[in-house]
């Protein structure tokens, strides 16, 4: 990291990109970062291939998004992805990021490449850790905007503070983010207490069509392109449907199928204690963790709920 640092200082003109379907760790990373760069009088964009989701658009009032057409008519001389776990999650943004004369990748996916002249990845809970670590070796104060938006960051990648990655040095910082003005309960309120209509009568068609095998340990639900239509409902709104079930009393494995095209399927995997859902998306041309994971089918919904249901008991 200090030599990142020491790179930057020689470097003028950033641009700053992270992944498609961005969260808030992507988002949190960028636009901090944005912030630190510009407090040391230098320019920088943040971008990424899509938009930020409807739920996370209060960041916007943190710092400004630019689109990715018009950042790509502009001039770099460095560009830094955080958060994406190789330069295909950085979608159409690939291309423009490798013209830029030097590019440094930050991310805390293990499995990450490297795809920069210059590389930090660490498996810690949130890449907006190493972006508070970057902006310590830059010598950049913390202020309210740049607090909130590595708040974000790390709240979310954490399940607001919950899931095993939760450690010492996440909490240190929640604490000292706070001190410097992240709003907490603003933050809780928009991200964990703002479900819309759609998302709302969503999660109710999911748990409608429940269904349970081998006694219970397998949760599996969809749904369909009909109940989009239905809700006013879109893709993005399907994120928490796999908590529902996971939840479940007994359940190990919890999927989700959601109908993105006419009988084209994402699937949501997670696992509770010991069944690897890495091995299970696999199957299914995607990946993962071993207790979150994802990947694609096509096909009738009953067919694909029957190949799910065995392919689960394999691994249970
Ligand atoms: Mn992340």
């Amino acid at each position: 990291m200090q030599e990142i640092a020491e790179k930057i200082r020689t470097k003028n003109n950033f641009l700053i990109v992270s992944h498609v379907n961005p969260d808030g760790d992507a988002i949190g990373s960028g636009m901090a970062l944005k912030h630190i760069l510009e407090k040391m009088g230098k320019k920088a964009v943040f971008t990424l291939d899509g938009n930020i989701p409807e739920k996370l658009s209060f960041m916007e009032n943190y710092c400004p998004f630019t689109a990715m057409d018009e950042a790509c008519g502009m001039d770099f001389d460095c560009a830094i992805s955080v958060d994406a776990a190789g330069i295909e999650r950085i979608g159409k943004m690939d291309k423009r990021f490798m013209e830029v004369p030097f590019r440094i990748v930050i991310d805390h996916h293990e499995t990450n490449p490297g795809f920069g002249d210059l590389n930090y990845i660490d498996p810690v809970g949130a890449t907006g850790l190493l972006i508070d670590d970057l902006r310590k070796l830059l010598g950049v104060e913390l202020d309210s905007d740049i607090a909130n938006l590595l708040y974000i960051a790390i709240c979310t990648d954490t399940g607001n503070f919950s899931y095993q990655n939760t450690d010492e040095r996440i909490l240190l910082l929640a604490s000292v983010l706070r001190r410097y003005g992240a709003d907490i309960p603003y933050i809780i309120e928009k991200i964990y207490r703002n479900r819309n209509y759609g998302a709302t009568k969503l999660i109710g068609r999911c748990l409608e069509r429940l269904r349970l095998y081998s006694g219970g340990r397998i949760a599996i639900s969809y749904v369909l392109l009909k109940d989009f239509e239905e809700f006013g409902a879109l893709q993005e709104d399907t994120e928490e449907l796999i908590d529902f079930l996971r939840a479940l009393k007994g359940v190990e494995i919890a999927i989700v199928v959601k109908e993105a095209r006419e009988k084209f399927y994402r699937l949501s995997f997670r696992s509770k204690v010991y069944a690897n859902v890495a091995e299970l998306a696999s199957e299914f041309g995607g990946g993962g963790h071993i207790h979150a994971s994802g990947g694609q089918i096509e096909g009738d919904i009953e067919e694909v709920l029957k190949v799910l249901s065995g392919e689960a008991e394999k691994i249970l």
